[in-house]
C-alpha cells in the first residue's frame, strides 16, 4: 500500500496525537496532517467531523487513514506504523511488549492530564482548582515517582542502553521522550528538583531529542508549541513537587 497516512487530529495542540506524528517523523513518512489544512483545501474542523461521521466506530481524534484502511486509538496507530516502518523492538514478541510500554506510558499520560481535571474532563480547569492542587501533590509524591521509576529500571535491565527495548530505538522510546518533554513543561521545578533521580531516563531523552530527523522536526513549525489546551499543561500553582 503506497497511499499517503491521513492523520486526524485537533489542529492546535500536540496532545495525543503528537505521539503518531513522532513516530511519523522518525520513520521519514510523507503524511497530511488534514485538520490542520485550510478548509479551503478539505481540511479543518469540519473535515474532522466529516470523518467522524463517515469513519465506522470512530469514537474521538485520533484516527489514521491509510488507503482503505483506517486505524483507531493511538496505541494501535502507533504500533502500526511501528510495524510497517522498523520502529518495532528487536526483541521476541515484540509487539507485546512494546505495547505493554507504550500503554502503560499511555496510562501515565492520561494521570498527568488528570491532574488538572481531577474531577472529570467535562469540566474545565477553573472549576476543579482545588481538588486539582491536592492531585498535583500526590501526583509529584507517588505516581511521578513510581512511572518514571519503572521506566528507569525498564532501560537499565536492557542490554543496549539507552533504549527501553532491543539494541535500537523502538516506537516506545519516542513515546518516553514525549511524555519527559511534556513532564518538563508541566512540571518545570518538580522535574528539576527530581533530574539526577532518573539518569538513563534521562539519557534516552536526550538520545531521542538529538536525532538529526527528530531534531528537525522539533525546530519546525509542524512541532506546535505546548499549550494550556493539550494533555501537558502548566499551571504554576501545580507545580508543587519540589523537594526541600
Ligand atoms: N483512547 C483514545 C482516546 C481519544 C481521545 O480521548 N481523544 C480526545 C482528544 S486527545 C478527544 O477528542 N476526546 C473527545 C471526547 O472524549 O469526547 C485514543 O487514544 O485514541
Amino acid at each position: 500500500m503506497s497511499d499517503a497516512y491521513e492523520l486526524y487530529y485537533w489542529p492546535s495542540i500536540q496532545g495525543r496525537g503528537e505521539f503518531i506524528r513522532l513516530v511519523l517523523e522518525d520513520a521519514d513518512q510523507a503524511y497530511v496532517d488534514v485538520v490542520r489544512r485550510p478548509e479551503a483545501e478539505g481540511g479543518g474542523i469540519p473535515a474532522l467531523r466529516r470523518m467522524l461521521d463517515e469513519v465506522p466506530r470512530a469514537f474521538a481524534p485520533p484516527v489514521l487513514k491509510h488507503g482503505t484502511l483506517t486505524v483507531r486509538q493511538t496505541t494501535d496507530i502507533c504500533a502500526y506504523l511501528a510495524e510497517r516502518h522498523g520502529l518495532m523492538p528487536n526483541v521476541p514478541d515484540a509487539r507485546r511488549a512494546a505495547n505493554h510500554l507504550a500503554a502503560t506510558m499511555y496510562d501515565f499520560a492520561v494521570e498527568i492530564h488528570n491532574v488538572h481535571h481531577p474531577l472529570g474532563v467535562a469540566l474545565y480547569y477553573e472549576d476543579q482548582k482545588t481538588e486539582a492542587r491536592r492531585a498535583a501533590a500526590a501526583f509529584a509524591e507517588h505516581r511521578l515517582p513510581k512511572f518514571l521509576g519503572f521506566f528507569e529500571r525498564c532501560i537499565e535491565r536492557n542490554t543496549t542502553q539507552p533504549w527501553l527495548l532491543g539494541d535500537r530505538l523502538s516506537y516506545p522510546d519516542l513515546w518516553l521522550f514525549q511524555i519527559i518533554e511534556g513532564l518538563h513543561y508541566a512540571l518545570p521545578k518538580t522535574m528539576a528538583a527530581g533530574r539526577n533521580d532518573y539518569p538513563s531516563v534521562a539519557r534516552a531523552h536526550e538520545a531521542v531529542r538529538t536525532r538529526p530527523r527528530l531534531a528537525s522536526y522539533l525546530a519546525s513549525e509542524r512541532r506546535l508549541p505546548f499549550n494550556e489546551h493539550g494533555l501537558f499543561r502548566h499551571y504554576p500553582e501545580l507545580d508543587v513537587g519540589g523537594k526541600g
